[in-house]
């Protein structure tokens, strides 16, 4: 199925993406509406809650909106085509969710997670949760691999190859396959510069940001074996050192790096009360396994839910959950 043939008899695209976009997700959007501009379509971007600062680099024509209840009212009505990237389960919408479902033209989606249970709003959909990234799938979809005399400006192909980066973790984990660095190569013939993309992307912190990250740290508990590391954030912590939710980014990778951890997860408070929780695998533990028992999902290395709170009762449920699958997938 070709993904832009199906947009081709639209004509005004509306383009979003999951809640608290990260660079694959802003890469994405930006990557399918320079290429329906390319093709003389009226686009629109929407996010919620906001384009993260350290990601505005991305969005050269700031096109990028974000939600506003009141300046949207009628967002619903503005599209024929409303398009989801990086996300096709539509909880993860968080408050786009009612004018997603409100809106009357088509619906697709182009996404990499594993696919979730709302899949029959959509009319067309472009999926495969062997891709790397949702960045990945855009530049399959406009065929770039086998297009290199493809005219792309330099702000598409560097917002394409920003998903690919962040997604693979800088190339780094297993999704990272032969195709993953054919396109990064081209992105870079197409004059994408890799120092300033990761400059832009991970050295944008704050104190604020690093000493969360230590309070993090210093309240991380290792159970199962030390196989399974937990760090939880309250708003508190967030307040205390002034940080924000997108302080936050980065920091369920860090206790991977602790030589016995399998398992890193990680719960923090979100405004409305519920506790967000956030795994990762190293290889053999299937943690998308775990966050479907509590209504998330993702992929099998990487996944989330959101249950309600607090946190100590989340983590209660959560880590003798993590803690079984840990001793199911590894035979020792
Ligand atoms: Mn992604």
């Amino acid at each position: 199925m070709d993904f832009f043939q199906k947009l081709d008899s639209f004509n005004r695209v509306l383009i979003s993406t999951h809640e608290q976009p990260d660079a694959d997700a802003i890469g994405a959007t930006l990557g399918i509406a320079w290429y329906l501009r390319g093709l003389g379509k009226d686009t629109r971007i929407v996010v919620t809650p906001r384009l993260p600062d350290f990601l505005k680099f991305l969005d050269t024509e700031k096109w990028i909106e974000c939600f506003d209840p009141n300046f949207h009212r009628d967002i619903a009505a503005w599209p024929d085509c409303w398009v989801l990237a990086d996300a096709s389960e539509l909880s993860r919408l968080g408050p786009l969710k009612d004018n997603f479902l409100a809106a009357k033209g088509g619906k697709g989606c182009i996404d990499h997670h594993i696919i979730g249970s709302s899949m029959e709003v959509f009319d067309f959909v472009y999926s495969n949760p062997d891709a790397s990234s949702a960045c990945e799938l855009v530049l399959q979809a406009i065929n770039f691999s086998s297009g290199l005399s493809m005219d792309m400006p330099l702000a598409m192909a560097q917002a394409l190859y920003a998903g690919l980066v962040d997604d693979t973790g800088n190339f780094r984990f297993n999704n990272t396959s032969h195709t993953v660095f054919r396109m990064a190569a081209s992105l870079l013939e197409k004059g994408v510069k890799p120092d300033v993309v990761y400059r832009s992307l991970y050295n944008q912190g704050t104190l604020a940001k690093m000493r969360l990250f230590g309070i993090a740290f210093e309240r991380m508990r290792l159970y199962c074996d030390e196989r399974l590391a937990v760090t939880t954030v309250s708003l508190d912590d967030m307040k205390s050192v002034g940080a924000v939710h997108e302080d936050l980014e980065g920091l369920v990778n860090r206790p991977m790096e602790l030589r016995t951890v399998e398992v890193s997860a990680l719960a923090y408070e979100k405004f409305n009360g519920s506790v967000k929780l956030s795994t990762r695998s190293k290889y053999r533990v299937d943690v998308n396994a775990v966050c479907r028992l509590f209504g998330g999902g993702g992929h099998r290395l990487a996944s989330g839910a959101t249950l309600p709170g607090p946190i100590t009762s989340v983590l209660e449920a959560v880590v003798p959950a993590i803690t079984a699958r840990i001793e199911q997938d590894i035979k020792s």
